[in-house]
Protein backbone atom coordinates (compact mmCIF):
# COMPACT_ATOMS: atom_id res chain seq x y z
CA UNK A 1 0.00 0.00 0.00
CA UNK A 2 2.80 2.23 0.74
CA UNK A 3 4.75 1.83 -1.93
CA UNK A 4 1.96 2.84 -4.50
CA UNK A 5 0.88 5.39 -2.74
CA UNK A 6 4.14 6.63 -2.75
CA UNK A 7 4.66 6.27 -6.60
CA UNK A 8 1.45 7.85 -7.43
CA UNK A 9 2.17 10.86 -5.54
CA UNK A 10 5.73 11.06 -7.60
CA UNK A 11 3.84 9.87 -10.67
CA UNK A 12 1.47 12.13 -10.39
CA UNK A 13 4.15 15.26 -9.20
CA UNK A 14 6.78 14.63 -11.96
CA UNK A 15 3.68 14.77 -14.24
CA UNK A 16 2.68 17.77 -12.85
CA UNK A 17 6.13 19.41 -13.20
CA UNK A 18 6.66 18.69 -16.36
CA UNK A 19 9.52 16.60 -17.83
CA UNK A 20 11.78 17.11 -14.66
CA UNK A 21 14.93 14.84 -14.34
CA UNK A 22 13.28 12.91 -11.26
CA UNK A 23 9.70 13.07 -12.12
CA UNK A 24 11.21 11.36 -15.92
CA UNK A 25 13.06 8.73 -14.16
CA UNK A 26 9.78 7.75 -11.91
CA UNK A 27 7.54 7.59 -16.03
CA UNK A 28 9.99 5.44 -17.30
CA UNK A 29 9.89 2.93 -14.16
CA UNK A 30 5.93 3.26 -14.59
CA UNK A 31 6.21 2.46 -18.09
CA UNK A 32 8.04 -0.17 -17.51
CA UNK A 33 6.31 -1.82 -15.00
CA UNK A 34 3.28 -1.26 -17.50
CA UNK A 35 5.04 -2.95 -20.39
CA UNK A 36 5.93 -6.21 -17.98
CA UNK A 37 2.11 -6.08 -17.15
CA UNK A 38 1.37 -6.16 -20.47
CA UNK A 39 3.68 -9.32 -21.50
CA UNK A 40 3.02 -10.92 -18.81
CA UNK A 41 -0.53 -11.05 -19.68
CA UNK A 42 0.18 -11.59 -23.43
CA UNK A 43 1.94 -14.45 -22.59
CA UNK A 44 -0.64 -15.88 -19.76
CA UNK A 45 -3.33 -15.93 -23.24
CA UNK A 46 -1.07 -17.23 -25.50
CA UNK A 47 -1.10 -20.47 -23.40
CA UNK A 48 -4.06 -20.53 -23.70
CA UNK A 49 -4.43 -20.54 -27.21
CA UNK A 50 -4.60 -24.07 -28.54
CA UNK A 51 -1.34 -24.98 -30.54
CA UNK A 52 -2.32 -27.06 -32.98
CA UNK A 53 -0.43 -30.61 -33.45
CA UNK A 54 2.44 -29.73 -35.89
CA UNK A 55 3.56 -32.93 -37.83
CA UNK A 56 6.89 -32.42 -39.59
CA UNK A 57 7.72 -34.58 -42.70
CA UNK A 58 10.87 -35.14 -43.97
CA UNK A 59 11.01 -35.76 -48.10
CA UNK A 60 14.01 -36.38 -49.71
CA UNK A 61 13.76 -36.71 -53.72
CA UNK A 62 16.07 -39.53 -54.70
CA UNK A 63 17.24 -40.87 -57.56
CA UNK A 64 16.31 -44.87 -57.60
CA UNK A 65 15.97 -47.52 -59.46
CA UNK A 66 12.15 -49.09 -60.51
CA UNK A 67 10.77 -52.12 -61.29
CA UNK A 68 7.02 -51.68 -60.31
CA UNK A 69 5.52 -54.22 -63.21
CA UNK A 70 8.30 -56.70 -62.79
CA UNK A 71 9.49 -55.98 -66.68
CA UNK A 72 12.46 -53.62 -66.57
CA UNK A 73 14.23 -51.71 -64.07
CA UNK A 74 14.02 -48.10 -65.11
CA UNK A 75 16.02 -44.83 -63.74
CA UNK A 76 13.17 -42.77 -61.46
CA UNK A 77 12.79 -40.12 -59.36
CA UNK A 78 11.50 -40.94 -56.18
CA UNK A 79 10.33 -39.37 -52.56
CA UNK A 80 11.87 -41.63 -49.85
CA UNK A 81 12.79 -44.00 -52.32
CA UNK A 82 9.31 -45.38 -53.14
CA UNK A 83 6.89 -45.08 -55.55
CA UNK A 84 3.94 -43.53 -54.90
CA UNK A 85 6.21 -41.53 -52.22
CA UNK A 86 5.04 -42.03 -48.58
CA UNK A 87 1.53 -41.23 -47.78
CA UNK A 88 1.15 -38.18 -45.64
CA UNK A 89 -1.66 -38.30 -42.95
CA UNK A 90 -2.90 -35.52 -41.38
CA UNK A 91 -5.66 -34.11 -39.25
CA UNK A 92 -7.74 -31.34 -40.26
CA UNK A 93 -6.82 -27.85 -38.38
CA UNK A 94 -3.10 -29.41 -37.65
CA UNK A 95 0.32 -27.15 -39.00
CA UNK A 96 2.19 -29.26 -41.76
CA UNK A 97 5.31 -29.16 -42.09
CA UNK A 98 7.65 -30.46 -44.95
CA UNK A 99 11.26 -30.39 -45.30
CA UNK A 100 11.71 -31.14 -48.95
CA UNK A 101 15.08 -31.78 -49.65
CA UNK A 102 16.39 -32.07 -52.84
CA UNK A 103 19.76 -35.30 -52.99
CA UNK A 104 19.24 -35.38 -57.32
CA UNK A 105 22.55 -35.42 -59.05
CA UNK A 106 22.89 -31.44 -60.96
CA UNK A 107 18.85 -31.40 -61.20
CA UNK A 108 16.51 -29.12 -59.72
CA UNK A 109 13.25 -30.59 -58.21
CA UNK A 110 9.55 -29.00 -56.56
CA UNK A 111 7.01 -30.49 -54.65
CA UNK A 112 3.62 -29.01 -55.27
CA UNK A 113 0.41 -29.65 -52.65
CA UNK A 114 -1.99 -30.72 -54.67
CA UNK A 115 -5.91 -29.28 -54.06
CA UNK A 116 -4.53 -27.76 -50.76
CA UNK A 117 -5.60 -24.32 -49.81
CA UNK A 118 -2.25 -22.50 -49.01
CA UNK A 119 -0.34 -19.38 -48.57
CA UNK A 120 1.09 -18.53 -52.20
CA UNK A 121 4.40 -18.99 -51.67
CA UNK A 122 4.14 -22.20 -50.10
CA UNK A 123 2.23 -23.57 -53.30
CA UNK A 124 5.89 -25.25 -54.74
CA UNK A 125 5.78 -24.28 -58.18
CA UNK A 126 8.83 -22.99 -59.33
CA UNK A 127 9.07 -19.58 -61.48
CA UNK A 128 5.51 -18.67 -60.03
CA UNK A 129 5.42 -19.16 -56.43
CA UNK A 130 8.97 -19.58 -55.35
CA UNK A 131 12.32 -20.59 -57.09
CA UNK A 132 12.88 -24.39 -57.96
CA UNK A 133 15.18 -26.47 -55.35
CA UNK A 134 18.57 -26.45 -56.71
CA UNK A 135 20.78 -29.54 -55.96
CA UNK A 136 21.90 -30.44 -52.46
CA UNK A 137 19.19 -27.52 -51.23
CA UNK A 138 16.22 -27.82 -48.71
CA UNK A 139 12.93 -25.81 -49.19
CA UNK A 140 10.79 -26.03 -45.33
CA UNK A 141 7.30 -24.95 -45.97
CA UNK A 142 4.77 -24.82 -43.19
CA UNK A 143 0.88 -23.95 -43.00
CA UNK A 144 -2.23 -24.99 -41.29
CA UNK A 145 -4.88 -26.98 -42.97
CA UNK A 146 -8.02 -25.71 -43.93
CA UNK A 147 -9.83 -28.65 -45.14
CA UNK A 148 -10.28 -32.22 -45.10
CA UNK A 149 -10.38 -35.11 -48.08
CA UNK A 150 -7.90 -36.66 -50.65
CA UNK A 151 -5.06 -35.01 -52.20
CA UNK A 152 -1.86 -35.62 -53.44
CA UNK A 153 1.38 -34.19 -53.86
CA UNK A 154 3.62 -34.41 -56.96
CA UNK A 155 6.76 -32.59 -58.74
CA UNK A 156 6.24 -29.56 -60.58
CA UNK A 157 9.51 -29.47 -62.68
CA UNK A 158 9.72 -30.57 -66.17
CA UNK A 159 8.74 -34.17 -66.63
CA UNK A 160 9.48 -35.34 -63.11
CA UNK A 161 5.86 -36.15 -62.29
CA UNK A 162 5.81 -38.80 -64.52
CA UNK A 163 9.10 -40.67 -63.41
CA UNK A 164 7.61 -41.25 -59.56
CA UNK A 165 7.92 -37.82 -57.69
CA UNK A 166 4.19 -38.03 -56.60
CA UNK A 167 2.27 -39.32 -53.19
CA UNK A 168 -1.22 -39.60 -51.41
CA UNK A 169 -2.01 -36.59 -48.99
CA UNK A 170 -4.20 -37.26 -46.80
CA UNK A 171 -6.19 -34.58 -44.52
CA UNK A 172 -8.56 -36.75 -41.95
CA UNK A 173 -11.52 -34.61 -41.19
CA UNK A 174 -12.63 -33.02 -37.61
CA UNK A 175 -16.22 -34.42 -38.13
CA UNK A 176 -16.89 -36.81 -40.85
CA UNK A 177 -19.71 -36.59 -42.97
CA UNK A 178 -20.33 -40.40 -44.39
CA UNK A 179 -20.11 -43.42 -42.50
CA UNK A 180 -17.39 -45.58 -43.17
CA UNK A 181 -15.31 -48.10 -41.41
CA UNK A 182 -11.69 -48.34 -43.18
CA UNK A 183 -10.26 -46.61 -45.96
CA UNK A 184 -7.76 -47.43 -48.61
CA UNK A 185 -5.84 -44.93 -50.76
CA UNK A 186 -6.19 -45.86 -54.86
CA UNK A 187 -3.07 -44.30 -56.65
CA UNK A 188 -3.35 -44.90 -60.10
CA UNK A 189 -0.68 -43.55 -62.24
CA UNK A 190 0.65 -44.32 -65.65
CA UNK A 191 4.24 -45.89 -66.05
CA UNK A 192 7.07 -45.49 -69.03
CA UNK A 193 10.04 -48.48 -69.91
CA UNK A 194 11.46 -45.69 -72.07
CA UNK A 195 13.23 -42.46 -70.71
CA UNK A 196 10.72 -39.74 -70.60
CA UNK A 197 12.53 -37.02 -72.50
CA UNK A 198 13.13 -38.46 -75.47
CA UNK A 199 9.11 -39.71 -75.00
CA UNK A 200 8.68 -35.78 -74.96
CA UNK A 201 10.89 -35.66 -77.97
CA UNK A 202 9.04 -38.04 -80.02
CA UNK A 203 5.85 -36.24 -79.60
CA UNK A 204 7.43 -33.56 -80.55
CA UNK A 205 8.91 -34.40 -83.44
CA UNK A 206 5.97 -36.62 -84.88
CA UNK A 207 5.04 -32.61 -85.38
CA UNK A 208 7.67 -32.52 -88.79
CA UNK A 209 7.02 -35.66 -89.75
CA UNK A 210 3.47 -35.36 -89.46
CA UNK A 211 3.07 -31.78 -90.76
CA UNK A 212 5.14 -32.90 -93.46
CA UNK A 213 2.57 -35.48 -94.47
CA UNK A 214 -0.22 -32.80 -94.41
CA UNK A 215 -2.15 -34.94 -92.05
CA UNK A 216 -5.01 -33.61 -90.60
CA UNK A 217 -6.44 -32.94 -87.31
CA UNK A 218 -7.13 -36.48 -85.78
CA UNK A 219 -9.24 -37.72 -82.87
CA UNK A 220 -7.01 -38.05 -79.81
CA UNK A 221 -7.65 -40.20 -76.72
CA UNK A 222 -4.32 -40.50 -75.57
CA UNK A 223 -0.71 -38.98 -76.04
CA UNK A 224 1.66 -41.28 -74.97
CA UNK A 225 1.54 -45.37 -75.09
CA UNK A 226 2.25 -46.93 -72.15
CA UNK A 227 3.21 -50.16 -71.30
CA UNK A 228 1.82 -50.22 -67.95
CA UNK A 229 -0.39 -48.84 -65.82
CA UNK A 230 -0.28 -48.96 -61.93
CA UNK A 231 -2.44 -48.87 -59.07
CA UNK A 232 -0.25 -47.71 -55.49
CA UNK A 233 2.72 -48.38 -57.72
CA UNK A 234 2.04 -51.98 -58.60
CA UNK A 235 1.36 -53.74 -62.04
CA UNK A 236 -0.50 -55.92 -62.98
CA UNK A 237 2.10 -58.89 -62.27
CA UNK A 238 1.57 -58.47 -58.34
CA UNK A 239 -1.51 -56.52 -57.97
CA UNK A 240 -1.98 -54.15 -54.71
CA UNK A 241 -4.81 -55.63 -52.87
CA UNK A 242 -6.69 -55.21 -49.56
CA UNK A 243 -8.73 -57.40 -47.34
CA UNK A 244 -12.05 -56.84 -45.91
CA UNK A 245 -14.82 -58.05 -44.69
CA UNK A 246 -18.24 -58.42 -45.64
CA UNK A 247 -20.21 -55.71 -44.69
CA UNK A 248 -17.66 -53.49 -44.32
CA UNK A 249 -18.08 -50.36 -45.80
CA UNK A 250 -14.67 -49.60 -47.17
CA UNK A 251 -13.50 -45.39 -48.36
CA UNK A 252 -11.69 -45.82 -51.31
CA UNK A 253 -10.00 -42.55 -51.80
CA UNK A 254 -9.07 -42.41 -55.72
CA UNK A 255 -6.37 -40.15 -57.05
CA UNK A 256 -5.94 -39.50 -60.80
CA UNK A 257 -2.22 -39.49 -60.48
CA UNK A 258 -1.29 -40.00 -64.45
CA UNK A 259 0.85 -38.03 -66.41
CA UNK A 260 -1.35 -37.98 -69.52
CA UNK A 261 -4.41 -40.82 -68.70
CA UNK A 262 -7.57 -40.80 -68.05
CA UNK A 263 -8.78 -43.65 -65.93
CA UNK A 264 -12.31 -45.39 -65.81
CA UNK A 265 -12.90 -47.27 -62.44
CA UNK A 266 -15.11 -49.93 -61.41
CA UNK A 267 -15.49 -52.51 -58.75
CA UNK A 268 -16.67 -55.88 -59.59
CA UNK A 269 -19.56 -57.03 -57.72
CA UNK A 270 -20.38 -53.69 -57.10
CA UNK A 271 -21.99 -50.44 -56.86
CA UNK A 272 -19.73 -47.29 -55.63
CA UNK A 273 -21.32 -44.33 -53.33
CA UNK A 274 -19.69 -41.15 -54.55
CA UNK A 275 -18.70 -39.44 -51.08
CA UNK A 276 -16.32 -36.78 -51.69
CA UNK A 277 -15.16 -34.92 -54.96
CA UNK A 278 -11.62 -33.26 -55.24
CA UNK A 279 -11.76 -34.00 -51.35
CA UNK A 280 -14.78 -31.91 -50.37
CA UNK A 281 -17.84 -34.36 -49.16
CA UNK A 282 -20.87 -34.38 -51.78
CA UNK A 283 -24.21 -36.12 -51.39
CA UNK A 284 -24.22 -39.74 -51.97
CA UNK A 285 -24.69 -40.69 -55.41
CA UNK A 286 -24.63 -44.71 -56.47
CA UNK A 287 -22.65 -45.12 -59.27
CA UNK A 288 -21.45 -48.02 -61.19
CA UNK A 289 -18.10 -46.74 -62.45
CA UNK A 290 -16.62 -43.40 -62.94
CA UNK A 291 -14.12 -41.77 -65.22
CA UNK A 292 -11.32 -39.60 -63.47
CA UNK A 293 -8.86 -37.27 -65.12
CA UNK A 294 -5.49 -36.19 -64.25
CA UNK A 295 -5.50 -33.73 -61.22
CA UNK A 296 -9.06 -34.84 -59.91
CA UNK A 297 -9.89 -37.52 -57.08
CA UNK A 298 -13.34 -39.24 -56.28
CA UNK A 299 -14.02 -41.07 -52.98
CA UNK A 300 -16.47 -43.82 -53.34
CA UNK A 301 -17.71 -45.90 -50.35
CA UNK A 302 -18.49 -49.43 -51.08
CA UNK A 303 -19.99 -51.92 -48.87
CA UNK A 304 -18.92 -55.31 -49.29
CA UNK A 305 -21.64 -57.66 -50.08
CA UNK A 306 -20.50 -61.15 -50.17
CA UNK A 307 -17.35 -63.14 -49.58
CA UNK A 308 -14.63 -63.75 -52.12
CA UNK A 309 -12.39 -61.24 -54.23
CA UNK A 310 -13.28 -58.32 -56.28
CA UNK A 311 -11.05 -56.86 -58.79
CA UNK A 312 -10.80 -52.78 -58.82
CA UNK A 313 -10.15 -51.91 -62.72
CA UNK A 314 -9.00 -48.54 -63.71
CA UNK A 315 -9.05 -48.92 -67.19
CA UNK A 316 -7.08 -46.53 -69.07
CA UNK A 317 -9.68 -44.44 -71.26
CA UNK A 318 -7.84 -45.25 -74.54
CA UNK A 319 -8.81 -48.99 -73.61
CA UNK A 320 -4.89 -49.49 -74.09
CA UNK A 321 -4.67 -51.77 -70.92
CA UNK A 322 -5.03 -51.46 -67.08
CA UNK A 323 -4.45 -51.12 -63.42
CA UNK A 324 -6.17 -53.37 -61.30
CA UNK A 325 -5.99 -54.32 -57.68
CA UNK A 326 -8.75 -56.73 -55.78
CA UNK A 327 -10.75 -56.22 -52.35
CA UNK A 328 -10.72 -59.93 -50.72
CA UNK A 329 -12.12 -61.09 -48.02
CA UNK A 330 -9.91 -63.75 -45.30
CA UNK A 331 -9.81 -66.85 -47.31
CA UNK A 332 -10.16 -65.53 -51.05
CA UNK A 333 -7.30 -65.36 -52.99
CA UNK A 334 -6.25 -62.12 -54.06
CA UNK A 335 -6.07 -62.90 -57.21
CA UNK A 336 -7.16 -60.16 -59.96
CA UNK A 337 -9.42 -60.92 -63.23
CA UNK A 338 -7.65 -59.48 -66.34
CA UNK A 339 -10.56 -59.29 -68.26
CA UNK A 340 -11.65 -55.73 -68.97
CA UNK A 341 -14.92 -55.55 -66.83
CA UNK A 342 -18.80 -55.21 -67.92
CA UNK A 343 -19.17 -51.25 -67.04
CA UNK A 344 -22.90 -51.00 -65.91
CA UNK A 345 -25.37 -48.62 -67.07
CA UNK A 346 -24.55 -45.47 -64.66
CA UNK A 347 -21.02 -43.28 -65.06
CA UNK A 348 -20.58 -40.26 -63.13
CA UNK A 349 -21.57 -37.07 -64.96
CA UNK A 350 -20.25 -33.58 -63.52
CA UNK A 351 -24.00 -32.85 -63.33
CA UNK A 352 -25.10 -35.53 -61.49
CA UNK A 353 -22.48 -34.27 -58.46
CA UNK A 354 -24.60 -32.22 -55.56
CA UNK A 355 -22.30 -30.35 -52.80
CA UNK A 356 -24.21 -30.45 -49.34
CA UNK A 357 -24.76 -27.33 -48.81
CA UNK A 358 -25.72 -24.19 -50.89
CA UNK A 359 -22.38 -23.10 -52.90
CA UNK A 360 -23.62 -20.42 -54.53
CA UNK A 361 -21.36 -17.60 -54.69
CA UNK A 362 -22.21 -13.94 -52.95
CA UNK A 363 -22.86 -11.08 -54.97
CA UNK A 364 -19.67 -8.92 -56.28
CA UNK A 365 -18.21 -7.85 -59.13
CA UNK A 366 -18.40 -10.14 -62.23
CA UNK A 367 -15.07 -10.41 -64.18
CA UNK A 368 -15.22 -12.59 -66.56
CA UNK A 369 -12.36 -14.22 -68.65
CA UNK A 370 -12.66 -16.53 -71.83
CA UNK A 371 -9.94 -18.70 -73.27
CA UNK A 372 -9.82 -21.30 -76.06
CA UNK A 373 -7.74 -24.18 -75.30
CA UNK A 374 -5.43 -24.98 -78.10
CA UNK A 375 -3.02 -27.68 -79.99
CA UNK A 376 -3.07 -30.79 -81.17
CA UNK A 377 -1.34 -33.88 -81.93
CA UNK A 378 0.39 -33.56 -85.09
CA UNK A 379 2.38 -29.80 -83.99
CA UNK A 380 2.01 -30.90 -80.59
CA UNK A 381 1.83 -26.67 -79.77
CA UNK A 382 -0.49 -27.28 -76.71
CA UNK A 383 -1.47 -23.45 -75.44
CA UNK A 384 -4.32 -21.26 -74.81
CA UNK A 385 -5.32 -19.32 -77.23
CA UNK A 386 -2.75 -20.06 -79.55
CA UNK A 387 0.02 -18.99 -77.35
CA UNK A 388 2.41 -21.43 -75.06
CA UNK A 389 2.59 -20.71 -71.67
CA UNK A 390 5.35 -18.08 -70.97
CA UNK A 391 4.13 -15.92 -74.37
CA UNK A 392 0.52 -15.63 -73.55
CA UNK A 393 -1.20 -12.88 -71.58
CA UNK A 394 -1.42 -14.00 -67.79
CA UNK A 395 -4.83 -13.41 -65.99
CA UNK A 396 -5.20 -10.29 -63.55
CA UNK A 397 -7.47 -10.64 -60.98
CA UNK A 398 -8.48 -8.73 -57.78
CA UNK A 399 -9.05 -9.89 -54.44
CA UNK A 400 -12.62 -10.17 -53.88
CA UNK A 401 -13.95 -10.64 -57.81
CA UNK A 402 -16.06 -13.00 -58.22
CA UNK A 403 -14.09 -14.69 -61.54
CA UNK A 404 -15.96 -16.76 -63.78
CA UNK A 405 -14.16 -18.70 -66.86
CA UNK A 406 -15.05 -20.02 -69.60
CA UNK A 407 -12.90 -22.12 -71.46
CA UNK A 408 -13.65 -23.86 -75.31
CA UNK A 409 -12.11 -26.80 -75.97
CA UNK A 410 -11.10 -26.61 -79.62
CA UNK A 411 -9.10 -29.60 -79.55
CA UNK A 412 -10.08 -33.37 -79.49
CA UNK A 413 -8.02 -33.93 -76.88
CA UNK A 414 -9.27 -33.74 -73.03
CA UNK A 415 -7.93 -31.55 -70.60
CA UNK A 416 -8.23 -31.67 -67.17
CA UNK A 417 -7.41 -28.40 -66.33
CA UNK A 418 -6.62 -27.38 -62.56
CA UNK A 419 -5.98 -23.72 -60.33
CA UNK A 420 -3.87 -23.96 -57.87
CA UNK A 421 -4.91 -22.28 -53.97
CA UNK A 422 -8.67 -22.54 -54.78
CA UNK A 423 -11.85 -23.91 -55.18
CA UNK A 424 -14.68 -23.30 -58.03
CA UNK A 425 -18.11 -23.86 -59.18
CA UNK A 426 -17.78 -25.87 -62.27
CA UNK A 427 -21.04 -24.37 -64.38
CA UNK A 428 -21.85 -27.67 -66.21
CA UNK A 429 -25.30 -27.58 -68.17
CA UNK A 430 -27.72 -29.42 -66.18
CA UNK A 431 -25.97 -29.09 -62.68
CA UNK A 432 -28.29 -28.25 -59.75
CA UNK A 433 -26.89 -24.71 -59.76
CA UNK A 434 -27.27 -24.46 -55.82
CA UNK A 435 -25.43 -27.26 -55.33
CA UNK A 436 -22.50 -27.72 -57.83
CA UNK A 437 -19.72 -29.07 -55.54
CA UNK A 438 -16.60 -27.32 -55.22
CA UNK A 439 -13.43 -28.70 -57.19
CA UNK A 440 -9.95 -27.38 -58.08
CA UNK A 441 -9.64 -29.78 -61.69
CA UNK A 442 -12.49 -29.52 -64.04
CA UNK A 443 -12.18 -32.23 -67.25
CA UNK A 444 -12.66 -30.07 -69.89
CA UNK A 445 -14.20 -33.20 -72.84
CA UNK A 446 -12.73 -32.66 -76.58
CA UNK A 447 -15.33 -29.73 -78.38
CA UNK A 448 -16.70 -28.35 -75.51
CA UNK A 449 -17.00 -25.20 -73.90
CA UNK A 450 -17.56 -25.54 -69.66
CA UNK A 451 -17.22 -22.44 -67.59
CA UNK A 452 -15.68 -22.40 -63.80
CA UNK A 453 -16.34 -19.45 -60.87
CA UNK A 454 -14.95 -18.79 -58.12
CA UNK A 455 -14.23 -15.58 -55.57
CA UNK A 456 -10.90 -14.20 -55.66
CA UNK A 457 -9.81 -14.85 -52.04
CA UNK A 458 -6.27 -16.14 -52.04
CA UNK A 459 -3.54 -13.39 -52.93
CA UNK A 460 -0.45 -14.42 -54.38
CA UNK A 461 0.20 -15.97 -57.97
CA UNK A 462 -1.43 -18.94 -58.98
CA UNK A 463 -0.42 -21.25 -61.52
CA UNK A 464 -3.51 -22.52 -63.97
CA UNK A 465 -2.84 -25.38 -66.12
CA UNK A 466 -3.80 -28.69 -68.04
CA UNK A 467 -2.93 -31.71 -65.60
CA UNK A 468 -1.60 -33.55 -68.92
CA UNK A 469 1.51 -33.63 -68.10
CA UNK A 470 2.67 -33.53 -71.57
CA UNK A 471 0.56 -30.92 -72.43
CA UNK A 472 1.40 -28.81 -69.53
CA UNK A 473 5.53 -29.31 -70.23
CA UNK A 474 4.55 -28.17 -74.15
CA UNK A 475 2.91 -24.64 -72.88
CA UNK A 476 -1.19 -25.22 -71.87
CA UNK A 477 -1.01 -22.81 -68.89
CA UNK A 478 -1.09 -19.45 -67.37
CA UNK A 479 -1.04 -17.33 -64.39
CA UNK A 480 -3.55 -15.64 -62.21
CA UNK A 481 -1.60 -12.63 -60.79
CA UNK A 482 -3.67 -10.62 -58.01
CA UNK A 483 -3.42 -6.81 -58.04
CA UNK A 484 -2.87 -4.64 -55.79
CU1 LIG B 1 -4.34 -30.95 -71.89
Amino acid sequence: MTMINRRNVLFAGAAGLGAGVIGAGQAVQAQTAAARTSLASSSAVSSLIPKPRKVNYLLKILDTDLNPDGEKSMKALTVNGTFPGPEIRMREGEMFRAQVENHLDGEETSIHWHGLLLPAVMDGVPGVSHTAIAPKEILVSEFPLLQSGTYWYHSHSGLQEQVGSAGPFIIEAENEVHDYDRDFVIFLSDWLHEDVESVMEELKEGEDMMSGMGMAEKPDLSDVKYPSFLMNGKGNNAPWSGEVSVGEKIRLRIIGAGASTLFKVMLADHKMMLSHVDGLPVELLEIDNLLIGMGETYDVIVTIQKPGAFTLHAMAQDGSGQAVGVLHTAGAAAVADLELPVWGPKSLAYSDMRSLTSTVLPEGPLHQIDMTLTGDMSKYAWGIDGKPYGEGENYFIKEGERVRVTMRNETGMWHPMHLHGHFFRVLAPGADADLIPLKHTVNVAPKETLSFEFIADNPGRWIFHCHNLYHAEAGMGRVFIYQI
